[in-house]
């Protein structure tokens, strides 16, 4: 019997810095609604997909800090998502930033929910590889998630769901081999990525421009290295002064990307994504079981940054 799911992949367009949430909320339920027409059994939407991508400033004032950040999920703004959700029957991934009080201490993550068809929570994951730095820059572009987000403390989770595994992690998460490898060693079967992949921000223009092919590049390896499909949806277009790369794509297990969104805006792809396409790949060139060596990964788990050997002998 096929184990088929039919993903949504849906790219959002820039957010104002302005707009209120009901707005943004707006923008995805008529993404959701399209998905069901298509049959989608989930829809997936971008890292931080309720606000602009707020990182981007040296931001001071505490009351405008949290006003970034939901402290419920679903919250009255966001409620409208779950029930449409389960009035469609479509399950939904969402990215946003989380506050959460522990202890009277605030601590703030950059969060990824995962929803079935009834809109109860499956999952959570919250960003591990938070990219860019907590200082302020001397450059008109910052990249400040080390200052608003701790790094996430729930590890890279699978969970059964829609007939198949699913996991999730964000953006900057997808460069890291181990992201992926870790949830291929739980048989992950279909990765959810969200994604704000600003340019222009100071680096040199060659590592702009190769923005998009390192985009690529590393979903689809990550999909073929563990044999799964990848979906990354991208938050896309000129946001508040800065580019950021759409290129929203699901992947195939063979690391072949079978949809692309076209534009920069909102936009829905959709897939129907046979879960056993993985099966020769598993069971062959990446058969985990047989050809693993971890006796000889000791220093990916024992080393955070490289050391190279001593110099050579004069
Ligand atoms: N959101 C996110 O993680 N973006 C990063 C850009 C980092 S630029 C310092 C990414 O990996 O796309």
């Amino acid at each position: 019997m096929s184990r088929t799911v039919i993903v949504g992949a849906a790219q959002l367009g820039p957010i104002a810095r302005s707009d209120g949430r009901r707005q943004v909320v707006k923008r995805l339920l008529e993404l959701m609604r399209e998905a069901h027409h298509m049959r989608c059994d989930i829809v997936a939407f971008p890292e931080l997909a309720l606000t602009t991508f707020f990182p981007r400033w040296a931001l001071e004032d505490e009351c405008e800090i949290d006003s970034f950040y939901e402290i419920e999920m679903p919250g009255p703004e966001t409620r409208p998502l779950f029930e449409e959700a389960q009035r469609l029957g479509i399950g939904f991934s969402l990215g946003y930033a989380e506050l959460v009080l522990e202890h009277g201490r605030k601590r703030r993550y950059n969060t990824s929910i995962l929803i079935d068809k009834a809109g109860k929570l499956i999952g959570k994951y919250r960003k591990v590889h938070l990219p860019g730095h907590a200082e302020v820059l001397d450059r008109p572009g910052q990249h400040l998630e080390k200052r608003f987000f701790e790094v996430g403390d729930l590890g890279f989770p699978v969970w059964r769901a829609f007939g198949g595994i699913f996991g999730m992690c964000i953006c900057n998460d997808r460069r890291w081999p181990e992201t992926y490898r870790v949830m291929g060693l739980q048989g992950v079967e279909m990765v959810l990525i969200g994604y704000n992949s600003p340019v222009g921000l100071g680096d040199p223009y060659e590592l702009d421009a190769l923005e998009p092919f390192h985009n690529h590049l590393v979903m689809q390896s990550g999909a073929y290295q563990n044999a799964t499909w990848v979906v990354g949806v991208a938050k896309a277009g000129f946001e508040e002064g800065f580019n950021m790369i759409g290129q929203t794509c699901i992947i195939a297990p063979s690391g072949e990307i079978v949809a692309q969104c076209a534009t920069l805006g909102d936009e829905l792809v959709v897939r129907k994504c046979d879960l056993d396409f993985a099966a020769p790949y598993r069971s062959d060139i990446f058969n985990f079981a047989a050809h693993r060596r971890p006796e000889h990964y000791r220093l990916i788990v024992d080393r955070i940054g490289a050391v190279p050997p001593a110099d050579e002998p004069a």
